[in-house]
């Protein structure tokens, strides 16, 4: 009988968990993954994907050799070639590109599909690569509207990508007595985080969940509050509205925390300073002494006035209207009275009142936010919404007490800024240029893209330079993609495959994937790389630990790891000398890195991970916000900002302009782009198309193994019965999804969880696995210059019985 060998994996997918497996070998061949153990065992798990690895890594479906393409592009017509002959096609590409058009010409695009530091795409050896070469690095885009309207307010972004989603771990949510689920399905797509929140509910908390689908976190808890798709921002505004006029907030924290107490130039939108009230030369916040009455330093006085409308006499002997920050908020929250939030939310008045006075006071309270609010053109207004309930009431910077959610802990995440920018992925000291995925459409069909200047590229709190975002040429004319399936995620697929990947506007494209994804068959040259179980390399997660993963297999036919593939194209290049040894020989290299970010716990992370191959990176007693500092430019909380509030990622340098050039200093409501009930357009595409996160695949990663397809066969779209029988639709027929844009035919499932007006289709296929089409077709490819965030949800389909 032959011996079982079991080494240390993980899986990492973006599902965000990377769970620490084992890979059970058995003559060389993965036969079994299980969970493997974590330091603090509450972080042990792992889910059906995890579970069903042997299929995928051993499917008949993986493509095991370089292949050049023989048809026209996007035939998926391909001839097997050499080791030799595709690097040497690639590199003859690459320098023929460059020498046209510049080597920022070539886009290097890592997406999403592995956080595996060295051969996955953060940061990986592709951008390694791209920073020798200097090419253009796609990156950000999705999953950006909601995370930077709460950073505008906490700044949980400061420091660009280095503190993404900067939140407490996972384990704190069971210390929170109320659990907001807003626009989150977690049950599906953080699955692994459900058992702190079961903990919290032994503990007695209330779970409320805020969706317009009867989903299936929403099933699990106390609450469902149904809301009308886009509407978020209002159902937050109108909590603040209640917490504000019943006087929920938490004051102390107002007053110390956040720029509650500051006052408003009721002329030009800034905030009220020392000079302009004695003409000195100090720019220090002024307040008005509850006490006195008198207008003061905010360091000298107790008890600001929190609210209120005032008259100050400035230097120059002007009589000037301010009022705090909070009135300004307050006047802004009033306009969504709860009355009025009804009108537009759908969610009862007495229910918006209930809610509110629940997060207020029956506390810690979190809010979990998620992204079913974030993909839409407004996400960034409900973020900001979200983080200001946070602050006025003080539930941030505690146990059990977040706006945020748990999005933080992922230790890669942390090396993606400092790697990129940093020693290890830029030893030749040059970098690529940055490029936001939002933008690459525009780009590829236009050569140039819409981008706001920062005034100063290393200060971003210093703003742009103009207000409005100027055109900069930037041809893309080759790309290079890893860890990413862009045909089939990028919003606009028809655009996409017709336009921008066309020969027309494309000289080159190479596609490095284990699979036939929709992407890959749109290549010119398709190079086969490795699973995760076939390479050494370190990971992190939505955990607190940074882990080892070590090589199980070999890799399997001619596949390389994508560490092996750039080394090749870098020897080819005469970069070589960036690329030496093996991918396990850089593993150091990349701890380092990450173990500056840790400051005085470096030397404890290093000689642990070294000696367990896993090491706990934050304390276990901290608490992100604890001290109550954040980087905004005031030092505060800024629910009310001047101007630029944070230091955002380097493709969105100028997030605000300033008050008075027309930035609005205020979460406010903004309608949705297209998927609002005054639109005409809902006349003849009447229902809003979420693509949901499924469990049984991540994006389209798994999408084609076979005991998670025994259960979810194909793609699917969700109606209730209500629009199915508007529209002479029985449960199993197939139907015609469709808008201006595109289409796709798909089985229809009746599903009461469905809220009139919407409809859903679980993400994460690939095109030859629908009848006909694509969901992806649907989408529309908004550019907002705000937020820079792809609006999936933010289009309106019709659906019809398929006449095929
Ligand atoms: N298994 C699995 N896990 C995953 C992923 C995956 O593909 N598979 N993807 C990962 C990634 S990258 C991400 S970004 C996350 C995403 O995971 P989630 O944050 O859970 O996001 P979604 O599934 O897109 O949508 C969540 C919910 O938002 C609701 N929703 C739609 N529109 C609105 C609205 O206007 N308002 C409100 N309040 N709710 C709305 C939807 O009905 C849905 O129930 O999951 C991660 N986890
Ligand atoms: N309509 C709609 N579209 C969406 C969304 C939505 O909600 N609705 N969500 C968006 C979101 S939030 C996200 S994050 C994106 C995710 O979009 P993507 O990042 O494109 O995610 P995947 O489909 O998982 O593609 C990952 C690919 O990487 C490959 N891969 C895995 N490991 C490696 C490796 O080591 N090396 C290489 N070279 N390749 C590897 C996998 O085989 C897979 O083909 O989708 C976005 N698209
Ligand atoms: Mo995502």
């Amino acid at each position: 009988m032959s011996t079982e060998i079991k080494k240390f994996s993980a899986c990492v997918p973006n599902c965000w968990m990377n769970c620490r497996l084992y890979a059970h070998v058995r003559d060389g061949k993965l036969v079994q993954t299980s969970a493997a153990p974590f330091p603090d065992p509450s972080y042990n798990r792992i889910c059906l994907r995890g579970l069903s690895h042997p299929q995928r890594v051993n499917s008949k479906e993986r493509i095991l050799h370089p292949m050049k393409r023989v048809g026209k592009r996007g035939e998926n017509k391909f001839e097997q070639i050499s080791w030799d002959e595709a690097i040497d096609i690639l590199s003859t590409n690459l320098n023929r590109v460059r020498e046209k058009y510049g080597s920022k010409a070539v886009a290097f695009i890592p997406w999403s599909g592995s956080y595996a530091a060295i051969n996955g795409g953060m940061p990986g050896a592709i951008k390694r690569f791209a920073n020798i070469f200097e090419g253009t690095v796609v990156v950000d885009g999705v999953d950006f509207g909601m995370p930077t309207g709460m950073s505008q307010v906490v700044a949980n972004m400061a420091g660009g990508m280095a503190s993404l989603f900067l939140g407490p771990e996972p384990k704190d949510l069971s210390y929170a007595k109320t659990l907001i689920f807003w626009g989150t399905n977690i049950t599906d797509s953080q699955v692994h985080n459900w058992h702190f929140v079961l903990d919290a509910m032994e503990n007695g908390a209330k779970l409320i969940c805020i969706d317009p689908r009867y989903s299936e976190t929403a099933a699990k808890s106390h609450e469902w509050i149904r809301i009308r798709p886009g509407s978020d921002s209002v159902l937050a505004l109108s909590m603040i509205q209640v917490i504000i006029e019943e006087n929920l907030i938490d004051s102390d924290y107002c007053i110390r925390h956040t720029v509650a107490p500051f006052l408003v130039r009721q002329d030009n939108g800034l905030f009220l300073r020392q000079s302009d009230i004695d003409g000195s030369d100090q720019a220090g916040y002024v307040v008005v002494d509850s006490e006195s009455g008198e207008i003061e330093p905010v360091e000298s006085v107790a008890r600001p006035e929190l609210l209120g409308t005032f008259d100050v006499k400035l230097h120059n002997g002007n009589t000037l209207q301010v009022k705090t920050a909070l009135q300004m908020l307050k006047d802004e929250a009033d306009k969504y009275k709860p009355d009025e939030a009804e009108r537009i939310t759908t969610v009862p008045a007495e229910k918006i009142r209930e809610i509110a006075r629940i997060y207020a006071t029956n506390t810690p309270s979190t809010i979990y936010p998620g992204f079913g609010i974030d993909r839409w053109d407004n996400a960034d207004q409900v973020g900001r919404g979200i983080a200001t309930l946070g602050v006025i009431t003080g539930q941030i910077g505690k146990k059990g007490a977040s706006p945020l959610g748990t999005m933080g802990q992922s230790a890669i995440q942390y090396t993606i800024s400092d790697a990129v920018m940093g020693p290890w992925t830029s030893p030749s000291g040059t970098q690529a240029e940055l490029l936001n995925f939002v933008l690459l459409q525009q780009a590829i069909l236009t050569g140039k893209v819409d981008m706001w200047e920062p005034k100063d590229p290393g200060n971003p709190l210093a703003g742009p330079t103009a207000k409005t975002p100027v055109s900069k040429d930037w041809p893309i004319k080759g790309l290079i993609l890893t860890t990413g399936n862009v045909v089939s995620n990028h919003a606009e697929q028809k655009v996409t495959i017709e336009e921008m990947f066309s020969e027309e506007k494309l000289d080159f494209i190479c596609c490095i994937d284990m699979f036939m994804t929709d992407t890959a068959r749109q290549a010119d040259l398709f190079l086969p790389c490795t699973s995760w179980f076939e390479n050494d390399d370190i990971v992190g997660g939505l955990h607190p630990y940074v882990m080892r993963m070590e090589k199980a297999i070999e890799p399997m036919g001619e596949s390389k790891g994508d560490w092996e593939i750039f080394k090749l194209l870098a020897q080819k290049m005469g970069y070589g000398k960036y690329f030496m040894g093996e991918a396990k020989d850089q593993i150091e290299g990349i701890l380092d890195v990450l173990g500056n970010l840790f400051g005085d716990r470096k030397e404890e992370i290093l000689k642990e991970f070294r000696e367990k191959g896993i090491a706990r990176l934050s304390d276990p007693h901290s608490v992100p916000f604890a001290d109550g500092v954040f980087y905004t430019r005031t030092g505060r909380a800024e629910f009310y900002s001047e101007g630029v509030a944070t230091v955002f990622p380097k493709t969105m340098p100028a997030l605000q302009l300033p008050v008075n050039e027309g930035h609005n200093p205020l979460p406010h409501f903004e309608p949705p782009a297209e998927a609002w009930f005054d639109n005409p357009l809902i006349k003849k595409y009447p229902l809003a198309l979420s693509t949901l996160h499924t469990k049984w695949r991540v994006h389209t990663t798994f999408y084609d193994v076979a005991v998670l397809r025994e259960i979810d066969p194909e793609p699917v779209v969700y109606l209730n019965r209500r629009e199915s029988e508007k529209r002479g639709l029985k449960d199993g027929d197939y139907v015609r999804v469709f808008n201006d844009r595109g289409h796709c035919v798909v089985r229809l499932v009746v599903d009461d969880a469905i809220n009139d007006g919407g409809a859903a289709i679980p993400k994460g296929w690939q095109r030859h696995q629908f009848k006909e089409g694509g969901y992806q077709e649907l989408t529309k490819n908004h550019i907002n210059t705000v937020h820079y965030g792809m609006s999936f949800f933010d289009a309106l389909v019709e659906v019809e019985k398929w006449k095929g």
